[in-house]
């Protein structure tokens, strides 16, 4: 829509002249110029407002407030989804997750998600030349599954199965069996005399749990997080075993750190591509103790504080080595905010002003932007401009063929079907975005195109079909209404079924890039 008619339009729906923002003409760049290196940050439940140059609490993001400034702020980038592994299936197969059922939230033995067949992110990456290496959080799945999985073996297949050549990681979440990190398919510290078994069924004889063991605990759950008892704390899933190898949550940004800057420095003489997936912001919360009371929002404040510092040492480390300038880096969340998400950490309590999805409406789970839209860092220093905004449309579906496109190599016709290559808007924050639509999804789908977003409506489940009606999910003009507050359906019902078929269209075409 133009400008002017954007603005008419603005009137006639009563939102009166809202700023507007627009990308700036396209002076596009020629030949992308090469990163030697990507290093790819992501933290969990990371919200838009928990950002402090995003939202508008002060002081919760030192470091990051600082590093954004030496390059790009996107305002209209999104998760593909409102969790974890979903989000996580489309960065690395460039493939909305919805099209592969069993891509939910994964349990701690999940079979691998990702068939290593595929043409993937990192798998892209090797084919450039890089060195590929994932440190932190995993989620999506490794080895056979439930009861197959021998966790006192090497783990077949590993995450390295789809492309990387050295992984650090936790096999699903923090709150979730095997309490343990997994290298290049092994587990760390393993004890042949302490053999680890993991289900999700029941518990093993005389294991504690977070039922029966409830005051023991030393930080209570509120809701779920009551089966195996790690580290004081109840999980979900059960454990035995493996007491040498079980993490200390108050360890963890630290080990993951230190993971990938060893990465970092063992490779510098070669390219690589870092994936670094943080356990900050989710839960449980349980911060380092020089973090703990560093905000005063409780732990979820002080986890972000150590995100934040967590950022801060890597992005050192890559000084300290030389190769800032050589290192395109991308930081982001894999989806929205949330509050409360099952432990008894006063982050309701202490929350007072903090706005974490800032004005968005909704949280992690839901199909509302503060589900899906995330805070997106873009630096390189001395290619990228500093200092700017850019609102060009980005989801992260898009990195594995947009970091693709900057490596020079060329993703094969079939792979990577919903990943659009934006590099040239991500070198340049006046350059519109190559996509013009994105799909969210969660408990139910949304679909948004230009300035309007639809929501399918829930009861019909996760994705639509001939028999949802549109006319009673929402239909949202974000310009007037960033905040979903008035559902446009009955007003503009054809709007609606316009954009319902384009997501019906999307699903049967089993691609959305060109
Ligand atoms: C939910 C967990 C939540 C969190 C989430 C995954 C309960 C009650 N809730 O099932 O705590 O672990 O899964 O979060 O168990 S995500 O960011 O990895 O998608
Ligand atoms: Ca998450």
């Amino acid at each position: 829509m133009a400008l002017t008619s954007r603005r008419a339009f603005l009137k006639q729906l009563g939102f009166g002249c809202a700023a507007l923002t627009t990308s700036g003409s396209l002076p596009l760049t020629q030949t992308p110029v090469k990163p030697r290196n990507i290093l790819f940050i992501l933290a969990d439940d990371l919200g838009w407002g928990d950002v402090s140059c995003y939202g508008t609490t002060p002081g919760l993001t030192p470091f990051l407030d600082e590093y954004a400034t030496r390059g790009v702020q996107f305002t209209d980038a999104h998760a593909p989804a409102s969790t974890c592994t979903p989000t996580r299936y489309a960065i690395f197969t460039g493939c909305y997750a919805w099209r592969k059922p069993g891509t939910g939230i994964a349990q701690g033995d999940a079979a691998l998600l990702i068939d290593p067949t595929l043409e993937t992110l990192p798998k892209l990456m090797q084919r450039s030349g890089m060195v590929t290496g994932a440190v932190g959080k995993w989620h999506l799945g490794m080895g056979e599954g439930p009861g197959k999985t021998d966790w006192n073996k090497p783990i077949s297949p590993s995450a390295n199965a789809i492309g990387f050549d050295y992984t650090f990681l936790m096999a699903a979440t923090a709150d979730r069996t095997p309490c343990v990190y997994v290298e290049n398919g092994c587990v760390v510290n393993h004890d042949p005399a302490d053999p680890i078994e993991v289900n999700y069924q029941h518990n093993y004889a005389g294991e504690p749990d977070g039922i029966r063991d409830r005051a023991s605990l030393k930080m209570d759950w509120d809701f779920g997080h009551n089966q195996a008892v790690v580290n004081g704390i109840g999980r979900i899933g059960y454990m035995k075993g493996g007491e040498k190898a079980r993490w200390k949550d108050e360890e963890m940004a630290d080990i993951f750190v230190d993971k990938a800057c060893a990465f970092m420095e063992k490779n510098r003489d070669k390219p690589f591509f870092l994936y670094l997936g943080t356990n900050d912001i989710h839960v449980p919360r349980v911060p380092h103790p020089r973090f703990v009371g560093s905000t005063p929002y409780g732990p979820r404040g002080d986890a972000t504080r150590q995100f934040d510092d967590s950022v801060r040492r890597v992005i050192e480390k890559l000084r300290a080595l030389g190769l800032e300038r050589d290192t395109l880096v991308v930081i982001s969340s894999d989806n929205g905010p949330v509050v409360n998400d099952g432990y008894k950490d006063e982050a309701e309590q202490k929350l007072d002003t903090h706005r974490p999805a800032a004005h968005w409406r909704g949280t992690k789970y839901t199909p509302f932007e503060g589900g899906h839209r995330v805070p997106f860092i873009v630096v390189w220093e001395g290619q990228i401009p500093k200092n700017q905004r850019s609102t060009a449309l980005i989801s992260l579906v898009d990195l594995g063929h947009t970091f693709a496109a900057l490596r020079g190599v060329h993703p094969s016709t079939e792979a990577l079907p919903d990943s659009f290559d934006v590099h040239q808007a991500l070198l340049d924050p006046t350059a519109p975005s190559s996509r013009t639509a994105i799909i969210s999804q969660d408990w139910h789908m949304s679909y948004r195109e230009g300035d309007w977003k639809y929501v399918v409506p829930r009861r019909a489940g996760n994705a639509p079909n001939e028999k949802t009606k549109p006319q009673t999910g929402a239909l949202f003009y974000l310009p007037g209404d960033p905040s979903e507050t008035t559902n446009l359906i009955a007003r503009y019902p054809e709007k609606a079924r316009t954009l319902h078929h384009a997501l019906l269209n999307a699903i049967r075409a089993g691609r959305t890039r060109p």
